[in-house]
């Protein structure tokens, strides 16, 4: 496959796209951030994977950092207040259930739900990102795939015994991602994202995540629809 290369239409230094890009960039940053620090809260919750653990979060650091100096070498200043505000419903979830030592929940929103919109999103961002971004975002979402991949294997292999949570999980947190991505929307076509794309990616990646752990078709769809009816 060719290497899809930044398209030369896109003025990056425009502002509108760097007032698109101060929003989007502090969403990343932010989610990065926030990702560490779940990661920090999982190795406490499961020591016995903790070396394990405490790597992955210390790539969220490295991916923050990176996204970072995309902000800086675009000159722009990320909006991160603009960004903790986004995430503050996912991530009370989160700490609420961390508080409660539900590391089923805690896996869901972290390894899969904002692991798969992280993917789908980089993913999507990659052709048409400026080139020092693309070089960053490219070493990134291959770490992703680990993060996600952690939680799969964890949650398939006590899937019967914590099938229940996982879908009450989604039923909780699954609606607050489809919000999200409303909100993100216009910024995003300022970056030559479209949402469609965006939604398309995001279903098929947490979708076959939902297959991998165990679940049929059936359940997956439903999981599915069920955060869209509610969200958008
Ligand atoms: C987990 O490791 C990271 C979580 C980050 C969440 C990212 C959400 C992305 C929203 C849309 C961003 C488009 C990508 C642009 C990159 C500069
Ligand atoms: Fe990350
Ligand atoms: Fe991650």
């Amino acid at each position: 496959m060719p290497q899809l290369e930044a398209t030369p239409t896109i003025d990056y230094q425009s502002e509108t796209y760097k007032d698109a890009y101060s929003r989007i960039n502090a969403i990343v940053i932010e989610g990065e951030h926030e990702a560490y620090e779940n990661f920090v809260k999982l190795a406490e919750l499961l020591p016995e994977h903790q070396d394990k653990l405490t790597a992955l979060a210390k790539m969220e650091r490295r991916h923050e950092k990176g996204f970072q100096a995309c902000g800086r070498n675009l000159e722009v200043t990320p909006d991160m207040e603009f960004a903790r505000e986004f995430f503050s419903k996912l991530r009370d979830n989160f700490q609420k259930a961390g508080e409660e030592g539900d590391i089923v929940t805690c896996l869901v929103i972290q390894a899969l739900i904002i692991e798969c919109f992280a993917i789908s999103a980089y993913n999507i961002y990659l052709p048409v990102a400026d080139s020092f971004s693309h070089k960053i975002t490219e070493g990134v979402v291959k770490d992703e795939y680990l993060h996600l991949n952690f939680g799969e294997e964890w949650l398939k292999a006590r899937f019967e015994e914590v099938k229940p949570r996982i879908e009450e999980a989604n039923r909780q947190n699954l609606p607050l991602v489809w919000g999200m991505l409303n909100q993100v929307e216009d910024d995003a076509n300022v970056l030559h994202m479209a949402k469609e794309e965006l939604i398309e990616d995001f279903t098929i990646s947490y979708g076959e995540a939902l297959g991998n752990i165990g679940f049929n078709t059936r359940e997956t769809v439903r999981m599915l629809a069920q955060g869209l009816r509610q969200g958008v």
